[in-house]
């Protein structure tokens, strides 16, 4: 992105109408042509563009020019995020408030209140779109509009600011609900993204909202009925993104195999326009992929296609639990399929915590995964959010989520705190060595003996946390040595091969630095590898030379 307004620790960007540098900013403080409203909100980092906010402005209409974007990330400090808001001498200031910024937006609202009281707070987004009445950030706000308010915002701003003009009009609710847009009423938000975010930042995009599913856990469950981008008009857009130099497209519809022919021919506009280097991600549900989607597919080159796939869980009754419905021989087929016949990176999703869900069925779930062979396993830990129906489990199944965002779960009936604690450690640690790429051959060591993955990663993730004490900020060359450490002396793995292993897998990234701790177990005339170091290799290429 551009550095964003508020990107104040970030490097500086070309002076452009819509963002400045902090410096720039309050020079021009005192100058005219500030902004009446500021359209900001807080990314879970730099990387992440606001999508959302993007789409507010293009909606904006006659009001757009009267409009900043003001981009932060959750590493920068509420006040001085305040401090840049306020800067714009904005009379109304709007912030999107997600489930990862809701902590530091509400000290920045709680800030701006305190010194320029008269700032009228607009909020919106998923956070603030439900219980609206137990949150703080909404006590402090003036205004929540509730839902996709693409629309809804420019027509609240303008009546607010025709009331500042003088002209009453008729006292307003504090809670606004947006109804449904339909994308027929809306400008798609696309040539918002400008030259910096096309160079450095993922670049989301969306051919549907909505989803038709009913999964208890998640926020989109409520989002229905699904409504399509007409599909000329999306597929003119990417064209545009993709002479402009996007490369990597973020899908962000929640079941992009949902509509058939809708998605094949997106994957052909992709395909047919494809050069070495671009990369397409999209989410999709697991049970659905017929002949026509998986035919395409297979044409797609590797490292260029990545599925995120939903399972959550290998558990009927639990599935059944939460209201979502999955046909496992259909699953187990489609992963076959992509693992055996594309070169699709697969990221599948389970969670741990579900009502009804013991230790010993999720590991039995996890093992079944394993030896499916995605690329990657997301072990997510179930979140309460804010206007989900899973809280109709609470009572039968002793549901206790932490209060603080993002409202984990710490205990249930079958799984108690402590126990919870080593699943979240296993989450944490199964991320660092079987999803990062950089244990590819390494990992399944941890249960060549014959032992279910699940417990002997358990075992060694219960081993590794009793040695480093913690479950962040380890670096690599530390993890390789426990790894090596507790194959040999745990596992009683012969060293040699472990060597080996280990070898590989660091001269995978293009390192050729023999640490100190495997050199008398290589040959001496061991030759050099490829010099590319290591941080230049994306996670998914290094899970590329995974055998199939
Ligand atoms: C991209 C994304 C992320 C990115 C972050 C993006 C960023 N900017 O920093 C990443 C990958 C890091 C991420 C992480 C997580 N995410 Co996420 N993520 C999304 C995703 C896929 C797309 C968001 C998007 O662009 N949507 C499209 C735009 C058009 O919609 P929108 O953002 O909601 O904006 C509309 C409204 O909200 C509103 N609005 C938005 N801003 C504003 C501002 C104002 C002033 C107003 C009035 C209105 C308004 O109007 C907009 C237009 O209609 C959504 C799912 C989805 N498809 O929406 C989940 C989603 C937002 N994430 C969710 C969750 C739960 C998470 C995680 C907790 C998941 C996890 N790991 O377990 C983590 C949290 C990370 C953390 N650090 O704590 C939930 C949201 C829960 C919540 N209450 O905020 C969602 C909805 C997924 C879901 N179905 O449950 N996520
Ligand atoms: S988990 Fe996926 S399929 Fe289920 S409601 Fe959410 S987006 Fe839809």
């Amino acid at each position: 992105m551009d550095a964003g307004v508020g990107n104040i620790a970030r490097p500086k960007s070309p002076p452009q109408n819509r963002f400045l540098s902090l410096r720039k900013l309050l020079c021009a403080a005192s100058f005219e042509g500030m902004p009446d409203i500021v359209l900001a909100t807080i990314n879970a980092k730099f990387i992440h563009a606001a999508f959302g906010l993007r789409y507010l402005y293009a909606n904006l209409g006659d009001l757009q020019s009267r409009v900043r974007i003001a981009e932060f990330d959750i590493n920068q400090r509420p006040v001085d995020i305040a401090e840049v808001l306020l800067a714009h001498n904005p009379k109304i200031i709007g912030l999107g408030v997600y489930i990862w910024n809701v902590a530091e937006a509400t000290e920045v609202v709680a800030a701006i209140k305190r010194v320029r009281p008269e700032v009228i707070i607009i909020l919106g987004g998923p956070e603030v779109s439900y219980e609206t009445e137990s949150q703080s950030i909404v006590q402090l706000a003036d205004y929540v509009i509730t839902g996709e308010a693409d629309l809804k915002f420019a027509e609240v701003c303008r009546e607010l600011l025709h009331d500042r003009a003088g002209t009453e009009c008729a006292p307003r609710p504090k809670i606004i609900p947006a109804p449904l847009p339909e994308f027929s009423q809306l400008k798609l938000p696309y040539e918002f993204y400008d030259e910096r975010d096309i160079a450095h930042r993922i670049i989301y995009v969306e051919a549907s909202r909505g989803c038709p599913f009913t999964c208890e856990f998640c926020l989109s469950s409520l989002d229905v009925p699904v409504r399509a981008v007409p599909i000329e008009q999306f597929l003119g857009e990417m064209q545009k993104l993709l002479d402009r130099g996007v490369r990597q497209f973020k899908f962000v519809d929640r079941t992009f195999n949902l509509n058939i022919a809708t998605s094949r021919a997106i994957l052909e506009f992709f395909l047919e326009r494809h050069h070495p280097g671009n990369f397409y991600h999209f989410e999709m549900i697991p049970d659905r992929l017929p002949d026509a989607l998986r035919e395409i597919i297979a044409r797609f080159p590797a490292g260029s296609l990545q599925f995120e796939v939903g399972i959550q869980t290998f558990n009927p009754q639990v599935g059944q639990l939460i209201s979502r419905k999955q046909n496992y021989d259909r699953l187990a087929e489609n992963l076959r399929f992509l693992r055996n016949e594309t070169s699709v990176h697969v990221h599948a999703d389970l969670i741990v915590g579900l009502p009804g869900e013991s230790v010993e069925s999720f590991a039995a779930g996890f093992d079944q995964l394993v030896s499916m062979r995605p690329q990657e396993i997301q072990v997510g830990i179930l979140k309460r959010l804010r206007g989900t129906p899973i809280i109709r489990h609470d009572t039968e199944w002793q549901m206790a989520y932490n209060p603080c965002p993002p409202y984990e779960i710490l205990q249930n009936k079958l799984i108690n705190f402590a126990t919870m604690q080593k699943l979240r450690r296993f989450a944490r640690y199964w991320d660092m060595v079987g999803n990062s790429g950089n244990f590819v051959s390494t990992t399944p060591l941890i249960w060549e003996s014959g032992s279910s993955p699940f417990s002997a990663f358990m075992r060694f993730s219960e081993w590794l946390h009793a040695h480093a004490g913690r479950t962040d900020g380890i670096a690599l060359a530390r993890l390789m040595e426990w790894l090596f450490e507790f194959l040999t002396t745990e596992i009683k793995s012969g060293a040699h091969p472990v060597a080996e292993a280990l070898w590989t897998d660091y001269r995978r990234g293009g390192r050729h630095d023999r640490p100190s701790f495997l050199r008398e177990y290589l040959p001496e005339d061991e030759t050099v590898a490829p010099s590319r170091p290591m941080a230049s290799l994306k996670r998914q290429s290094r899970h590329l030379v995974q055998s199939k």
